[in-house]
């Protein structure tokens, strides 16, 4: 299969909720290959009218790494259509699999085109704000090389933000939480994720000058899960949880 036949089936693998094979292996994909793949597969996104809202960062602890068995950073893109809204019920119908973690979230305030350093990053962000992420692989029993979940996006299918605060540099060790039913079952220090949430906006940078892209103004940085992710189940109350930035919350049917 060529790229644009992978781009396809992944496609229509999340429109329809159906799980397939892994592609990687049986097509000779490379990494580049895969992030063609996943910039086809958004195409046709943006072709029916959604809008790219974000960036997101994955596998930038080692508990996620460890999870699923991918050890290096991948990235992949987010669109209106997997925003949720904070407090919304969502039916679980519409996903394969899905699973959620607990994340800080970034607002761009400034385009961001070239490799940014730690010190340079107020100057491009804003605001801050906890962040619930849902994840749903396209591949059979959410199983995956580095290869195929690239292609697949990253497994992005949706996105919870909280209330957006001033950002503040001092971020490095927050507490973060992943409550079910007002019960904590995973935590993890903001310090898992790359010792400190900013620097996946500077690896975020430092990848999407290298493919090109702009990162604009209003757009949304996902820096990655503190924890491993959590399977959804219907009738959930999730809410994530980080020191000094407060709840983010949804709940599933
Ligand atoms: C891939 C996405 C990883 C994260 O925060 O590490 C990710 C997956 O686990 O399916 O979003
Ligand atoms: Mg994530």
């Amino acid at each position: 299969m060529n790229n644009q036949e992978i781009a396809t089936i992944l496609d229509t693998a999340a429109r329809n909720a159906k799980a397939i094979p892994q592609m990687a292996a049986t097509n000779k994909m490379n990494l580049e290959d895969a992030y063609e793949i996943q910039r086809m597969a958004i195409n046709f996104r943006v072709e029916r009218g959604e809008n790219i809202t974000g960036y997101k960062l994955g596998f930038t602890s080692k508990a996620k790494m460890e999870q699923m068995g991918v050890h290096d950073l991948i990235w992949g893109i987010l669109t209106d259509e997997m925003e949720i809204k904070e407090g919304e019920s969502v039916d679980l119908k519409r996903w394969i699999h899905p699973r959620v973690e607990p994340e800080i979230a970034f607002r761009v305030s400034k385009d961001i085109h070239k490799e940014l350093t730690l010190e340079e990053l107020p100057d491009y962000l804003d605001r801050m704000a906890p962040a619930l992420e849902i994840i749903d692989s396209r591949y059979e029993n959410f199983k995956f090389s580095l290869e195929d979940v690239v292609a697949d996006n990253c497994s992005s299918t949706g996105y919870v933000i909280g209330d957006w605060l001033p950002l503040s540099t001092a971020i490095s060790d927050l507490k973060m939480e992943l409550l079910v039913n007002d019960e904590v079952f995973e935590h993890a220090s903001s310090a898992a994720i790359l010792d400190n949430p900013l620097q996946s906006v500077v690896e975020l940078s430092r990848l999407a000058s290298t493919a090109g892209l702009t990162v604009k103004k209003g757009q949304v940085i996902l820096a990655g899960a503190a924890t491993a992710a959590r399977f959804l189940e219907p009738n959930q109350n999730l809410k994530g949880r980080v020191e000094k930035l407060g709840d983010v919350r949804f709940k599933t049917i």
